[in-house]
């Protein structure tokens, strides 16, 4: 039985030391977060993601996820720690750099550590390696290295984990072939091997590559607006191309994956990177855009004094996760400018920055309803039915649920 030392616990690391637990690994969960320790150690959590907690909870009552707030010494080390954006958009790998100084003291002769925290090209190679090589021990030789991405999407995170093909970039073939047997033992999709550096790069290219398709969605339902043509009806037909295949657009781009990883790739190549710093612009233009519809369409409609009803709150359907949430964005903004809203949101509980309504709450007298995230309880009302409870008719559909039959 192999033991993993796995850093950060968060929505990558937490369910991956679930999963390795399940598999026969002995797992030592390592957090600086003392509350989130003793929490798990209460067996006391009710992550956001669906199916870990009945996961996590058994998995540290047996003893084979053990959380802890230091590292210990292990056969692999994983490093699952965030790397947040800097105010001038660089990745800030504060997290990644702690994290690699705080297993020094424990790395052994035969050890792998594996890097899975989106990082910038280079990374691994550049910044890692050299302070491992603090601990003495000659890396690709005596300590083997390796970079291997996550790519699941929350929501669905467990079943993706199993599932999706991977990603192992080694700091020499030897170190990747060991990081696959880590995965091996868990993974059911392909596992691909190449370099560290080449690894990294096509981690940043996923999102980049979802970020510029959103864009362009974005984009042209700009386009349509201006020309009044309907989006949903132009993308509908325009996808019936056997090579197209258009994303939805909405009302901004959230999360903190696909609204970030690209800048990672400028920061690095910022002359190069010019359609996909332009994406990140459009994108982050949209809950700007959506305001100023709704503020264009309450002033057309001639409403003095507008009671406007947000539906969603989260950066995406499905999810409780507020992080960079366009959808938060626009109602702040709005707040801000004065009008009355009755904001909604299914997956919110506790949330304290302002009043949250029931749906029939926000919706009964409301002059305008804007649907902001796509969450399934909203796709399965009649819109009908909402109009009949509200005062006013003006509905605007940014994800296109209700509207995209039209
Ligand atoms: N969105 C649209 N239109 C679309 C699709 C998404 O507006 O057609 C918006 C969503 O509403 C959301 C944002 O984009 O605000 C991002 O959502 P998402 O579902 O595209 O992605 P994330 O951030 O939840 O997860 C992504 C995934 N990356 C890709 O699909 C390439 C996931 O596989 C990654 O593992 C994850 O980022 C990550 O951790 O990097």
């Amino acid at each position: 039985m192999k033991k993993v030392c796995l850093i950060g616990l968060g929505c990558i690391g937490l369910p991956t030391a679930c999963i390795l637990s399940g598999k026969g690994f002995k797992v030592v969960g390592v957090d600086t977060n003392q509350k989130l320790v003793e929490e798990l150690n209460q067996v006391n959590i009710d992550p956001l993601e669906p199916g870990l907690a009945s996961l996590a909870n058994p998995a540290i009552k047996s003893g084979s996820f053990i959380p802890k707030l230091s590292p210990e010494e292990a056969d692999v080390f994983m490093i699952c720690v965030p790397t947040p954006p800097t105010d001038e958009n660089k990745a800030d790998l504060t997290y990644v750099k702690d994290a690699a100084k705080s297993i020094l003291l424990y790395l052994r002769k035969g050890n792998l550590v594996i890097l899975e925290s989106t990082v910038p090209p280079g990374t691994t190679e550049e910044i890692l390696k050299p302070i491992l090589e603090k601990s003495g021990l000659r890396i690709g030789n005596e300590l083997h290295l390796a970079y291997c991405p996550e790519r699941v999407l929350p929501g669905n995170i467990l079943k993706e984990l199993v599932e999706n093909n991977r990603i192992i970039g080694g700091i020499n073939a030897e170190s990747a072939e060991l990081a696959k047997e880590v995965y091996q033992s868990f993974v059911e999709g392909e596992i691909y091997l190449t370099d560290a550096t080449t690894a990294e790069m096509v981690k940043l290219v996923e999102n980049s590559f979802r970020d510029v398709n959103i864009a362009f969605a974005n984009e042209l339902s700009r386009i349509c607006d201006k020309l009044n043509l309907k989006i949903w009806k132009v993308i509908e037909l325009a996808n019936k191309h056997p090579r197209v295949n258009v994303l939805k657009p909405g009302p901004g781009v959230g999360g903190h994956c696909v609204a970030v990883d690209p800048f990672f790739i400028v920061e690095k190549a910022p002359d190069e990177a010019r359609l996909i710093k332009t994406a990140r612009r459009v994108n982050d233009s949209m809950p700007d855009y959506i305001v100023e519809k709704v503020e264009r369409a309450v002033k057309q409609a001639q409403i003095k004094t507008p009671v406007i009803a947000c539906l969603g709150i989260t950066y995406k359907a499905g999810t409780g996760d507020l992080r960079g949430s366009p959808a938060l964005r626009i109602v702040r903004t709005l707040r801000e400018k004065g009008y009355t809203i009755r904001a909604c949101d299914p997956y919110i509980r506790d949330f304290t920055e302002f009043s949250l309504f029931s749906l029939e709450e926000a919706v009964e007298g409301a002059d305008c309803l804007v649907l902001l995230v796509d969450h399934k309880e909203f796709k399965e009302i009649n819109p009908h039915e909402l109009l009949r409870k509200m005062r006013g008719s003006l509905i605007i559909d940014t994800r296109g649920i209700w509207l995209s039959n039209e």
